[in-house]
């Protein structure tokens, strides 16, 4: 779980045009540290403009940084986020106070799947507007992703999209993943709607047949999401830009959690790979 939390959120961007990183003041404790991969495990609250309260693993920019400190230290920093990636510029002790739980107090931890869990069955409505429940799609290897069409970040969103196309046409060629499905859902349920994943998918030249897009309601997809460590909150500069992380599930013929890829760095040839080591449905 721990291992699963660090990997799922280390990437962290602001998904904005600005070049310049931007800087955010946090303020929390310390629960754990991590010095041979210069992290640190930060229970924090309300970052306004970038994310809600959470427990969240920050990497810092000088292992100095985390000198002298240690779990339960109550801590201001800074947070610095860049296109591709955040980290922690300073950190000040101002106090220090009894770790309550430093092995899962993660509200998204917590939330988290595992793998071999289920996939919860939320309701999902598809590109034409016709339901389409994760069980809709039992009996089919499932890769799962998260983005919003509007996204202007091309190493974001747009990535998953190229990523997924590439992943649709080697399917296409490749007798024994006939059955691999591949489902992108928005986080952006205001915006993309039904009808703009469908001139989205279009636009990807994706399959019908093999390629959903899906939305729900706003609660239910960020819950989801939040299964998968993806979070997406506005961000402060735009109201049409949202800032958020990545997450790529595969998921088995019968619904259960195979793994997760965080963030922007799998191929999608370690995609299909994934996929072609999960079982294949019985016939
Ligand atoms: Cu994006």
């Amino acid at each position: 779980m721990r291992r699963l939390l660090l990997s799922a959120l280390v990437l962290i961007a602001a998904c904005a045009r600005t070049p310049p990183a931007k800087e955010y003041q946090l303020h929390g404790q310390i629960l754990d540290i991590k010095p041979d991969t210069n992290e640190v495990l930060v229970k924090h609250g309300d970052i306004p403009g970038f994310m809600p309260a959470m427990t969240m693993p920050y990497t810092v920019g000088d292992a100095k940084l985390l000198a002298g400190k240690q779990p339960g230290d109550l801590i201001d920093a800074t947070l610095v986020v860049g296109e591709t990636e955040a980290h922690l510029s300073q950190i000040t002790k101002t106090g220090h106070a009894p770790v309550v739980d430093a092995s899962g107090p993660a509200i998204t931890a917590s939330e988290m799947l595992k793998v071999g869990d289920p996939v919860p069955d939320t309701k999902l409505i598809d590109e034409d507007n016709a339901a389409r429940p994760l069980s809709s799609l039992k009996g089919h290897r499932v890769a799962l992703t998260f983005i919003y069409t509007r996204c202007p970040q091309p190493d974001f969103c747009p990535l998953m999209d190229r990523n997924f196309a590439a992943v649709q046409n080697e399917v296409g060629k490749t007798p024994g993943l006939g059955d691999v499905r591949l489902v992108s859902v928005t986080f952006d349920p205001d915006y993309d709607t039904p009808a703009v994943l469908k001139a989205h998918a279009r636009t990807l030249q994706a399959d019908p047949a093999v390629w959903h897009f899906v939305t729900a309601g706003k609660d239910d997809i960020l819950g989801f999401a939040a299964k998968f460590g993806v979070t997406a909150v506005p961000s402060d500069e735009s109201p049409t830009v949202i800032t958020h992380n990545l997450s790529t599930a595969v998921i088995d013929a019968d619904g259960r959690l195979v793994k997760i890829h965080p963030g922007n760095g799998w191929t999608p040839a370690e995609l299909l790979a994934d996929l072609t080591a999960a079982p294949a449905p019985a016939h």
